[in-house]
């Protein structure tokens, strides 16, 4: 790859920077772990590895390399004062003081890996962007998903949009697409950016709620500012609680513009496609998992990497005619509308793959510094003015965050690409600039760096036929009026079992706002949209039912819009729980006939008993529907289903009722899986334990055998393949 090269030049100067040099050469480390994963991928290790720290078989040492023979501090006397001579001390409190830097001021929570995107060909013809340049070219990336509104610790599961954030360190300078993964955003300029933040995050007295929408601040700025209605009800409906971070799709969403070499442009939607399949979560199941495990998300596309089952996405790009702006009926630089895929399809162009996890979340997932201004030749921004708000903001809080302009440096930031340019010093500088004639033009150092152009060293340039002329105001385009015809196109396009989550997600919200002048406002919104919601949820928060407001109300629907109603497209990284028991040494054999029937699938079979032993994975009590995707019960198991035993140790402390995990445990987990909308089953006599559970074996998604046969295994795939199990749901 022409990158390599590049790259070559770049480690000399990082190797002269660096101040944690072990001296050895970029990629020769022997400690580091190495996977080949060759191409791109390998070359993003290689490049990082050269600022690796590594402590094996290592002597402790001070900041300034002096080895520390003790942990004690320097007194006077051995029970005397601690010294302020003491250097040693004062070095590691001091760093340990300032570890921490300022959170995401939104997107604070967020899981990152490595990946690779791969070109499907040469698109030269829509854009110079050298990363499309040919079929096969591969580009290595940097990935962060993240929650919004939450702080740094909050829950993973919390419902809320999840930002899709991609750096692709191409051989022609770093470009980021910072996206979500819902296509529309709550508000149409971003002026309007801070009242959104303020109104989500928690109150301002007693910070509470944390990583929830569901209080009155938040519903207040949702109802007075209705550009929110189309990426709320999204929200809503399923996709603010994805399975998992693999299971969800991404946009760029605001409409960008693609150049080529000869200037010719195009406006363009970035989509990112999950080839896993998407899959989300029901809003109970999300709940009990925030407090079971507040990791779900990170931890899931850590496992799945490690385990090398890589997860993967389809970049695709709506391709659109710059005069085609107004085409459609609304405006293409308002980023609260979608472009239905009937109009524009999707041109698939490339491929993502996450393959290797960060060796330190700090140095890598926390310092990756995304911007939307982070382009390369070949794009160009439009006039969205939520676009153009973005680009001054995240160069912004990167100052913020790092307390300086060399934020670019920090490895996970730097370019893979030498820079050349005039500017210099500040906090933290790295690098060692040899030019001492920083200016440009200059006659002192040959003119050199020199300004690159279309036709030496490709300078990236604006899109030629760009205009912008006019008055000065202070207006929203009437073009962004309709806020609510899109937001109804969804909500048509919902299946049944969509809308009912969508209901249930309003109701459970706004029965958390106190204001009745705030459930009043969300219902007169809702209404506008669709009578049907706005009736079901005013119905659950004393708002009297409206009558129909049919001004935007129409007919229409759109594909690929919802989560749930859709097989997956593959089974990796999914997990079976076996409800087995240590009494009965058959239940835990019929875990490892499972494992081996579903290793080719990649699906993981936990073998669940009272207590850890041999075959056994995991306890009862450390156990929970929310860990499994199928929860089945081991023929040999069904003793511990009986619905009595809990009542039996409330009522009796010496009841033979297992004491190991807390009463009625293996019953709840199969409940609750079953509610959840999971796969279900039982082998042999396991099928006690659904009677006890009182589910029907005849219901969808119950799978029953004698034993652990092919059949059994291909009906549990079938049901895993659905994943959830719609006619669990109530309509109402
Ligand atoms: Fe962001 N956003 N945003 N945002 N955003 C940030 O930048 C901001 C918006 C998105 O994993 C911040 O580096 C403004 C839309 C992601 O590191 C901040 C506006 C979209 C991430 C910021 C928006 C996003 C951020 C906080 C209104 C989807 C996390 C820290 C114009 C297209 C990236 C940071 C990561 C992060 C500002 C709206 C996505 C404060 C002013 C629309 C994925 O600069």
């Amino acid at each position: 790859m022409h990158s390599i090269s590049l790259l070559a030049g770049l480690i000399s100067v990082a190797n002269a920077a660096c101040p944690y040099m072990t001296g050895e050469l970029p990629g020769s480390n022997p400690h580091v772990q190495r996977r080949d994963d060759g191409g791109a991928a390998g070359e993003t290790e290689q490049f990082l590895s050269q600022f690796y720290i590594n402590d094996q078989n290592a002597t402790l040492t001070s900041d300034v390399g002096g080895p520390i023979e003790d942990q004690n501090s320097l007194s006077a006397g051995e029970r005397g004062p601690t010294l302020l001579e003491d250097f040693i001390f004062r070095q590691k409190i001091q760093h340990f003081d300032h570890e921490r830097v300022p959170e995401r001021a939104v997107h604070a929570r967020g899981a990152g890996a490595h990946g690779v995107f791969t070109s499907y060909a040469d698109w030269s013809n829509i854009t110079a962007e050298s990363f499309l340049g040919g079929e096969g070219k591969e580009t290595p990336i940097f990935a962060r998903i993240s929650t919004v509104a939450g702080s740094r610790g909050s829950a993973d599961t919390a419902r809320d949009v999840h930002g899709f954030a991609l750096r692709f360190y191409t051989d022609e300078g770093n470009f980021d697409i910072v996206g979500n993964n819902i296509p529309v955003f709550f508000i149409q300029d971003a002026i309007q950016f801070p009242d959104l933040i303020h109104a989500v995050k928690p109150s301002g007295d007693n910070e509470i709620p944390q990583a929830a929408t569901a209080h009155d601040s938040a519903w207040d700025y949702f109802s007075q500012q209705p550009s929110c209605l189309h990426t709320l009800i999204w929200a809503m409906a399923g996709h603010g609680i994805p399975r998992s971070i693999r299971h969800t799709d991404g946009f760029g969403i605001h409409t960008y513009r693609l150049l080529t070499n000869d200037g010719k442009s195009k406006l363009v939607k970035w989509h990112w496609k999950t080839l896993q399949g998407k899959a989300s979560f029901v809003w109970e199941e999300a709940q009990q998992t925030s407090g079971k495990n507040a990791d779900h998300l990170r931890q899931d596309l850590w496992d799945a990497i490690e385990a090398e089952r890589y997860p993967e996405w389809e970049l695709g790009i709506q391709i659109m005619e710059e005069e085609d702006q107004l085409r459609f009926g609304f405006d293409l630089l308002d980023p609260t509308k979608i472009v239905p895929e009937e109009y524009v399809p999707i041109t698939p162009i490339g491929k993502l793959q996450l393959n290797r996890n960060p060796s330190n979340y700090f140095a890598e997932t926390e310092q990756i510094m995304f911007q939307p201004g982070h382009i390369v030749r070949g794009i160009d921004f439009s006039d969205d003015p939520l676009l153009q708000g973005r680009l001054f903001s995240y160069l912004d809080t990167q100052l913020n965050r790092h307390n300086g302009p060399n934020f670019e440096q920090l490895p996970i930031n730097r370019p893979r690409v030498p820079i050349h340019n005039n500017n210099r010093d500040g906090a933290g500088q790295n690098y060692i600039p040899l030019n001492k004639d920083a200016y440009t033009p200059n006659s002192l150092n040959n003119n050199s760096p020199y300004q690159a152009n279309q036709t030496q060293n490709n300078g990236f340039f604006t899109g030629p036929g760009r205009t912008a002329s006019g008055k000065l105001v202070r207006n929203r385009s009437p073009t962004f009026a309709d806020v609510w015809s899109q937001p109804r196109l969804f909500w048509n396009s919902l299946i049944d079992a969509e809308k009912q989550f969508v209901v249930d997600a309003m109701r459970f919200e706004n029965a958390n706002v106190m204001s009745d002048v705030v459930r009043n406002n969300v219902i007169i919104q809702l209404n506008r949209i669709s009578n049907d919601l706005a009736k079901r949820v005013a119905e659950a928060i004393g708002v009297d039912a409206p009558a129909p407001d049919p001004t935007y109300y129409h007919d229409n629907k759109t594909a690929n819009v919802g989560t749930f109603g859709h097989k997956l497209l593959k089974l990796e990284g999914l997990k079976i729980g076996l409800l087995a028991s240590v009494s009965n040494a058959s239940s835990l054999t019929q875990g490892s006939a499972l494992q081996s029937q579903f290793k080719s699938a990649g699906v993981d079979v936990v073998v669940v008993a009272e207590r850890m032993a041999d075959k056994v994975d995991q306890t009862y009590s450390a156990s929970d529907a929310t860990q499994f995707d199928a929860v089945v019960v081991a023929d040999g198991a069904q003793g511990l289903f009986n619905p009595h035993s809990f009542t039996a140790v409330q009522n009796n402390r010496t009841s033979t009722a297992s004491t190991l995990y807390p009463a009625g445990r293996p019953l709840d987990i199969l409940l609750d899986a079953f509610r959840f909308g999971k796969t279900v089953g039982a082998v042999g006599q396991g099928s006690l334990a659904l009677r006890s559970a009182q589910i029907s074996p005849a219901r969808e998604g119950v799978v029953v055998a004698g034993s652990v046969s092919d059949a059994f295994t291909k009906n549990l795939k079938d049901g895993l393949y659905t994943f959830k199990h719609l006619d669990r749901f109530a309509l109402d």
